[in-house]
């Protein structure tokens, strides 16, 4: 059983690139049979998140709000220092914090956490159904009413609040792993990403880490990069710019980008309006959804009333402004000099 065990960790571990170093009965026999329980666990998932999505399954709301520190992959992914990290924020800040750990089986995270954060607001509540342990610590020790203004003058003034606290009652939770915990409604969701393995060799469990595809990023609010000094700035470039592709088509990428041409300088007259109005009907009609119209800050500065026109959506003025990019070690420093310099021998003694 143990070298079973053993023989999966290591194919989970080991790169497409790779897989002919594997012993002939792993490559031949256990790799097969793991991208078919991998397969059966992307089905599963897709159906849970839907079952869940669609209200078939119940999501609870805790009083307080909830922030989860979740992680991508399976294994050690440096989850515990960070949710003692937000806790000590919280608790700098006078709003007591509640962590809600599964407790794996030795218990041992929970201990760690229980011996650092110990004389201080936080505390711990251990269990799998962590509803459930929330709602009982919540009983015996009550809860901040959540109050928007007060949170924020607590986080954005820690000094004044010290760690002055109403009496011990809960005022956040943590949610400890808790990425696919679906049955809690988080309000902030952080992922944890190994720089050294962000995602692990690119399958789903038990062929590979992923504990969800790379596009479950999209759901993270915050996405920390730990072990980030054990990695070049190459392989940090390439982590952000997945990160990026993955946000871009799933976050916030809208769904169509729709285009009206008018002459430069042209001035936006009542009919052009109506024409503009009509066609942010049309859009919201057809894909019933938020339609934001974009105009240039010079459209903005002819015609401001346009904005007043079509207030009905949202209008952004897009702003740009002018950077000098450096290359060949030349930029915006080399650019000024030269400038001086010409300005100089042109009119100077
Ligand atoms: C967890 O606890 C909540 C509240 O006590 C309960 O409604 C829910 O059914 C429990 N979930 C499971 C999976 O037992
Ligand atoms: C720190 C850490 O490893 N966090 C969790 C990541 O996910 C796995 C799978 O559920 C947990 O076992 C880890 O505790």
């Amino acid at each position: 059983m143990e070298a079973l065990k053993r023989a999966v960790i290591r194919v989970a571990a080991t790169p497409d690139g790779r897989l002919q170093e594997l012993p002939f009965l792993q490559r031949s026999l256990l790799l097969p049979l793991l991208s078919f329980a991998s397969s059966l666990f992307r089905l599963s998932l897709a159906l849970r998140r839907r079952l869940y999505r669609f209200g078939l399954l119940p999501r609870h709301r805790l009083p307080v709000p909830v922030i989860s520190v979740g992680n991508l992959t399976w294994g050690g992914n440096g989850k515990t220092p960070m949710v003692e990290f937000i806790a000590r924020i919280c608790v700098e800040a006078g709003i007591p914090p509640l962590i809600l750990t599964r407790g794996y089986a030795s218990g041992d995270e929970a201990k760690m956490l229980e011996r650092h954060l110990s004389g201080t607001s936080a505390r711990i509540g251990v269990g799998a159904n962590r509803t459930a342990v929330a709602a009982s610590i919540f009983e015996r020790h009550g809860y901040m009413k959540f109050e928007n203004t007060l949170y924020s003058k607590k986080l954005s003034n820690p000094h004044e609040f010290g760690s002055a606290s109403e009496n011990g009652k809960v005022g956040v939770a943590i949610l400890d792993d808790g990425m696919q915990h679906w049955s809690m409604l988080c309000d902030v969701e952080i992922v944890m990403l190994n720089g050294l393995m962000p995602w692990g060799n690119n399958h789903l469990i038990p062929r590979g880490s992923l504990r969800e595809p790379l596009g479950a990023l999209s759901r993270a609010d915050i996405i920390v990069v730990h072990h980030a000094d054990l990695v070049s700035d190459g392989q940090l470039k390439v982590i952000k710019s997945k990160m990026h592709t993955v946000d871009a088509c799933h976050a916030i990428g809208p769904l169509l980008v729709d285009r009206l041409d008018f002459g430069d300088h042209h001035s936006i007259q009542l009919n052009d309006i109506e024409m503009i109005k009509e066609r942010l009907g049309k859009l919201k009609d057809r894909f019933n959804t938020e339609v934001v119209a974009v105009v240039t800050e010079k459209d903005y500065d002819r015609d401001a009333l346009i904005l007043r026109e079509i207030h009905n959506f949202d209008v952004l003025v897009l702003c740009s402004s002018f950077q000098i990019m450096p290359s060949y070690g030349q930029g915006e420093d080399t650019f000024r000099r030269k400038l001086k310099e010409l300005i100089i021998s042109k009119f100077g003694g």
